[in-house]
């Protein structure tokens, strides 16, 4: 893999399968670096080589990438991962499509509570607002105080769920 963008091979080591299946072939995480506005951005992929027949191969990429540290919440500490889910090289993406949007998870060190990257999120059971960084080098969450809740018959069963008012509201 051209992992400096240089259009050259003959720099490279190979990239060497960590496991191979019947028709999967496992690689990763890999890094690369891509040329940047402020300078260079390392990442890393994974990949997953599908060779089931000639006419039937593919190339499967998935995000190595995500940065990891420590964000105080509501005065505790809690650990904050970020990862660029969509594979675009942004962490700051959110979409109502869950496929389209990045991941953030807040919570204890090794069981984080997962959650997509959206106009709210969820810590603790209280809302915050999201700011972060396009290029994932921070998080600034500020408690949302804005957000009105209603209660809405569940069409299920009798009892009734909470949403907010402004989930939709997400650009
Ligand atoms: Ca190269
Ligand atoms: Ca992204």
């Amino acid at each position: 893999m051209d992992s400096d963008g240089d259009g050259h091979l003959n720099d490279e080591d190979a990239v060497e399968a960590y496991r191979i299946e019947q028709y999967y072939t496992y690689f990763g995480p890999v890094k690369i670096v891509f040329d940047g506005d402020d300078g260079s951005i390392v990442y890393h992929l994974n990949f997953r080589f599908y060779d089931y027949s000639e006419q039937n191969r593919r190339l499967y990429i998935y995000s190595g990438c995500w940065y990891e540290g420590d964000i105080t919440v509501a005065g505790t500490k809690k650990r904050c991962v970020l990862i660029d889910q969509n594979v675009n090289g942004t962490f700051d993406d959110k979409a109502i499509e869950a496929h389209k949007c990045d991941h953030i998870m807040i919570g204890r060190r090794n069981a984080p509570d997962a959650c997509y990257v959206g106009n709210y999120v969820d810590a603790d059971g209280a809302l915050y607002k999201p700011e972060i960084a396009r290029d994932g080098s921070y998080v600034i969450l500020t408690k949302a105080e804005d957000v009105k809740f209603e209660s809405k018959p569940y069409t299920v069963a009798t009892a009734s769920v909470k949403i907010p008012v402004a989930e939709a509201a997400l650009d």
